[in-house]
């Protein structure tokens, strides 16, 4: 059997206060410092970083000091045998991206928006890895009045070529997301952002990071927009979770809300050898709010263990007969056999 293991991550705001739109913290907030070191007692070796995770208040500070700042990070995490997975700039807390970053109406926010991306790289290299994730918070519209959509993504696309043409050597992964914060999106689906891609000066090094709650807010199938990504070699990370239905982002535990969608996107993940290229399972979830401090990290361990369970669920899948089943069209079979297979008959 296939002994392969696979390196997980999460980023440090996945341990958070529980404080939401209608509610303060419930929770103690965790210096960075702690946080670290629950990573590998979690089981966790990548951690995913902000660029101001990495390096606060970053927008005070010159691009020497950034970089020195994060290069203590980057000691911090060796220290504990971690490494950084990618670096996403944030560019949706500024009041210079209050109406977008690289889809601003006004040049000067737009040219902020390059800027903090370019330092995020410099951080990116300080802290080892190659990896950018661009979750594209605000780039989209309340009205389709506000904004011009074909501008838009010529200016998305304007933006990936400075950080392409930045450094020779990172690699972009596009975060996918319909709605939330903005009422729609300019790149809500792996399709769009995969089409966004060969729209750049080098679609090779542009991908996409696939959030299962993301996928599901769009109405799509997690395992299938993976597969699609796939199919392109683009799948370069991935945020796993789950979501309850067509409401706010939840970011519930993996598995938690429906086991079989979390086997699926198991299943296309092992079967073609994700992880092999070095990429991390990354989760991407919430603790739930009722949770007192010491039980609040248990949604990061309980996701990774239905990872897990799900890899031998997926390895024991009787293939043969799967096979038989879908040669005579018997797909009432087929699902009883998975239903079973979930059920542990
Ligand atoms: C929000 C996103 C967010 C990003 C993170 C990394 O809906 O999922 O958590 O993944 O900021 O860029
Ligand atoms: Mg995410």
């Amino acid at each position: 059997m296939e002994t392969r293991e696979y390196r997980f991550s999460f980023g440090p705001w996945n341990i958070h206060t529980g404080a939401d739109p209608f509610g303060p913290a419930v929770r103690d907030s965790i210096e960075f410092g702690k946080k670290i070191k629950m990573y590998k007692g979690l089981g966790f070796d990548g951690v995913q970083f902000h660029d101001d995770d990495a390096v606060p208040d970053m927008n005070e500070l010159g691009d020497s000091q950034i970089v020195e700042k994060a290069k203590e990070v980057y000691k911090i995490l060796s220290s504990e045998g971690l490494v950084a997975e990618f670096v996403a700039p944030r560019l949706w807390e500024d009041p210079r991206t209050i109406d977008g970053a690289y889809t601003s109406n006004d040049p000067a926010c737009r040219e902020y928006a390059k800027q903090r991306s370019r330092q995020a790289i410099d951080i990116a290299n300080a802290l080892d890895t190659k990896l950018i994730v661009l979750w594209l918070a605000r780039e989209g519209t309340y009205i389709r009045e506000a904004k011009d959509g074909k501008v838009a993504v010529e200016r998305l696309v304007d933006a990936i070529n400075d950080m392409l043409a930045y450094d020779a050597e990172i690699k972009i992964a596009i975060e996918p997301k319909p709605n939330e914060p903005m009422d729609q999106a300019y790149i809500p689906t792996t399709g769009h952002a995969i089409a966004v891609s060969y729209l750049t000066d080098d679609q090779r090094r542009v991908g996409v990071n696939i959030e299962s709650a993301h996928v599901i807010l769009a109405g799509l199938d997690p395992s299938d927009e993976m597969g699609f990504a796939l199919a392109y070699e683009k799948l370069f990370t991935v945020h796993l979770n789950d979501q309850s239905g067509l409401k706010f982002d939840e970011d519930k535990s993996f598995g938690s809300v429906d086991l079989r969608r979390a086997f699926n996107q198991v299943r296309i993940l092992d079967q073609y050898n994700y992880g092999r290229g070095g990429e991390f399972v990354g989760l991407d979830v919430k603790a739930m709010r009722t949770q007192k401090q010491e039980a609040a990290t248990k949604h990061l361990a309980n996701s990774r263990k239905v990872f897990l369970g799900m890899v031998e669920l997926v390895r024991s899948l009787d293939k043969k007969r799967i096979e038989q089943l879908i040669n005579k069209r018997d797909y009432e079979e087929l699902e009883m056999l998975i239903i079973n297979h979930l059920m542990g008959k």
